[in-house]
């Protein structure tokens, strides 16, 4: 049986619901690869359906090495848990993506070190780093040299976190847009191989993202908050207590502020509203899914808490972006929908 060639999944004409579903013999892609790549709607909610330890379990079992992409304005919640042991015995070529996102005070050296040192604190190990992003030429022709020279004729199997930029890569080094992408999490739904030059890389579909905003959000809300172009520091100065609003999506309070700072790294187009830490409990009551929006799926939050212990530091929420905290303060408390991940890192920038 044929495999669309957009998201790897087997063809079928009997299940309109079903994944690789076509009304057409004989066609190359799916209903749902067609529609999304022409009209970017999404037929089946593709939050469903994928198992997380699917994609790791057969790429244990292939002789191949590992093209591990990982989207660098997300990259806490582009980890995966275990992947050194899962994957012990075969080379990690890292391609952490989607630096055209990033600040240009970002240089290649400074993100370097933040990813060494971010996998050296997780125990992770990966045997080669390069930086990329869609539009970078050069340094997806270096991924192509790296993978060539590491693989001596074996696949190399595309893995990562749901909507890290997987296929999109693999586009990008194929000069084609064979491949199905979109901004929805879950697109790829199957081992999907394709051919570049004489080297087979194997596209697979993202490892699930269970702790993101991604996730406990309607996907319609996605465009707001999920930046498209390079994200625009905003910087705020402190003093007192403050409370951050991101739309309603999370709440920011920095109790016990001097002297301090904090800098947004957020899609520009997610509202980010200021406002004084006692007034934050009624304003969330008053203007929650009004003034402060979107809001996730289910107003259920969960609080994290933490002292700031050192000089910068990055208050990183999955899937939603950053803020990063300097000067005097003297704990942070962070409102998330339940379920979202919140990492507490040196600062990035
Ligand atoms: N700005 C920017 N966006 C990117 C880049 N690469 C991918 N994207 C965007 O990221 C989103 C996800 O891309 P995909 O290639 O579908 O990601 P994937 O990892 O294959 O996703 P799944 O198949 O769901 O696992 C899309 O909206 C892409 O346009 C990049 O280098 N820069
Ligand atoms: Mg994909």
């Amino acid at each position: 049986m044929a495999r669309c060639k957009g998201c790897g999944a087997l063809l079928q004409s009997t299940d309109k619901n079903a994944a690789g579903y076509t009304p057409k013999e004989g066609s190359e892609y799916c209903q749902r690869c067609f529609r999304l790549s022409h009209y970017g709607d999404l037929m089946i909610s593709m939050k469903t359906g994928i198992d997380p330890h699917m994609v790791l379990n057969r790429v244990e079992a292939m002789d191949a090495v590992i093209l591990w992409v990982v989207d660098l304005f997300d990259f806490e919640a582009g980890m995966i848990d275990g992947i050194s042991r899962r994957l012990a015995n075969k080379p990690i070529i890292m391609a952490a993506t989607k630096r055209d996102l990033l600040p240009e005070t970002l240089s290649g050296d400074k993100a370097a070190r933040f990813v060494f040192t971010r996998l050296k604190d997780l125990g992770i190990h990966i045997d080669t780093l390069i930086l990329t992003s869609r539009k970078d030429r050069e340094a997806n022709a270096e991924i192509q040299r790296a993978v060539k020279e590491t693989a001596q004729g074996k696949p190399c199997a595309v893995i990562g976190k749901a909507n890290s930029g997987k296929s999109t890569l693999l586009n990008c080094l194929a000069e084609n847009d064979q491949l199905t992408i979109s901004r929805y999490p879950g697109t790829t739904l199957d081992f999907n191989e394709v051919k570049i030059g004489d080297q087979v890389y194997i596209d697979t579909p993202g490892i699930e993202i269970e702790h993101s905003m991604l996730m406990e959000t309607d996907e319609k809300d996605l465009s707001v908050f999920v930046p498209q172009r390079r994200i625009k520091p905003a910087v705020y100065q402190l003093k007192g207590n403050q409370t951050f609003s991101l739309g309603g999506l999370a709440r920011i309070d920095l109790f016990g502020c001097e002297k301090a700072s904090c800098v947004f790294y957020l899609a520009d187009s997610l509202n980010v509203h200021r406002s004084k830490t006692e007034n934050a409990d009624e304003l969330w009551q008053k203007h929650y899914d009004e003034m402060l929006k979107p809001v996730p799926l289910k107003n259920e939050f969960s609080v994290s808490q933490k002292h700031k212990d050192s000089e910068k530091m990055d208050i990183v929420i999955d899937g939603l972006g950053w803020a990063c905290v300097s000067g005097k303060i003297t704990s942070v408390k962070v409102h998330v929908p339940k379920g979202v991940n919140v990492t507490y890192r040196k600062a990035m920038l």
